[in-house]
């Protein structure tokens, strides 16, 4: 059985409707700090849980014969600024409770995700590498470099399958972002679709790798699925889809929404978007479990606007 912690949140109502679409609604426990989400209301069973209340999650573990867990809770980029020890306790707390209950109750399967948000100022910027200088300069990102390490630790040491994906920066219509340095690139549809004009909080040349949510989730469910003869990383894998900037994805809405006008009035995320990769190496990945994207900036664009 599946327990998905944070499935209230941009990635985890789609992985949850997913999980529950494969393996069946009553073996996918959804939770979260929140209350449901209403699109996965009436989809499968769902619980109240705080992941930092290691002893409650213990619990809820052994209560419902859980032997998979995907830990999607965190404090986001451009929120961890505003508090950094917060977001540094969430996140590595969260992490550090599943993990440990993952070795002692020999769970199969843990998935936890990380970032590009890893690299810093001083890593290659193009194409940046599976292993590279990696000095993360936001909370958010020294986070999920820790977490990264601490996930090799616990499988080399103890033998835990914990897997993990460097996600772009993501996209996508069902559920809202969380405070992220991305999240422009999902606020400007909205706004094209409301009032046809948008004000970027990232300059107009600010390249930044992303991916629409529907190859996200299918690349960690396939990730998840591959045999674990495969898997050779046991930080996080690079996943790469493509790179965009605001002025492009601008142009690309504008073929849609002809009078659709961007500005741009850049801010504190501008520095932490300036420290990230313009665009990610994903061999790897590739090469590992057979990664493959499907969505480019045209095909995510349509199906992004059609739907919202
Ligand atoms: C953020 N959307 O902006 C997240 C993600 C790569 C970006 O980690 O913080």
């Amino acid at each position: 059985k599946i327990l998905v912690i944070g499935a209230c949140g941009q990635i985890g109502v789609e992985l949850t409707l997913a999980l529950r679409k494969m393996y069946g609604e009553s073996n996918v426990l959804a939770s979260d700090l929140r209350e449901e989400h209403d699109l996965l209301k009436g989809t499968g069973p769902y619980v109240s849980l705080d992941v930092m209340n290691k002893e409650m999650l213990h619990v809820l573990v052994i209560r419902h014969n859980i032997t998979q867990i995907y830990l999607l809770a965190a404090i986001l980029s451009a929120t961890g600024e505003k508090n950094p020890l917060l977001a540094w306790h969430i996140n590595m707390q969260s992490l550090l409770n599943v993990l440990d209950i993952a070795k002692e109750e020999h769970l199969d399967k843990v998935y936890w995700p990380s970032s590009i948000a890893v690299f810093g100022p001083n890593s290659p910027m193009q194409e940046t590498p599976q292993h590279t200088i990696i000095e993360p300069t936001t909370i958010y990102g020294i986070s999920k470099f820790a977490g990264e390490r601490w996930c090799e630790y616990y499988n080399h040491r103890y033998g835990v399958d914990v897997r993990s994906l460097r996600y772009p920066g993501l996209i996508s219509y069902k559920s809202a972002p969380g405070g992220g340095t991305t999240d422009y690139a999902v606020e400007i549809f909205h706004e094209a679709k409301e009032n046809k004009k948008y004000t970027s909080f990232l300059s107009e040349n600010t390249y930044l790798p992303m991916m629409y949510m529907p190859d996200a989730i299918r690349a960690t469910i396939e990730l998840m699925e591959a045999d674990a003869s495969k898997i050779s990383i046991r930080s996080a894998y690079n996943l790469s889809a493509m790179s965009f900037s605001p002025k492009e994805i601008a142009a690309e809405i504008k073929k849609h929404i002809p009078d659709f006008t961007i500005s741009y009035e850049p801010d504190y995320r501008q520095q932490i978007a300036d420290g990230w990769p313009n665009s990610m190496d994903d061999t790897q990945a590739r090469t590992d479990w057979g990664w493959k994207p499907e969505y480019d900036l045209a095909k995510m664009t349509k199906d992004m606007l059609d739907h919202i």
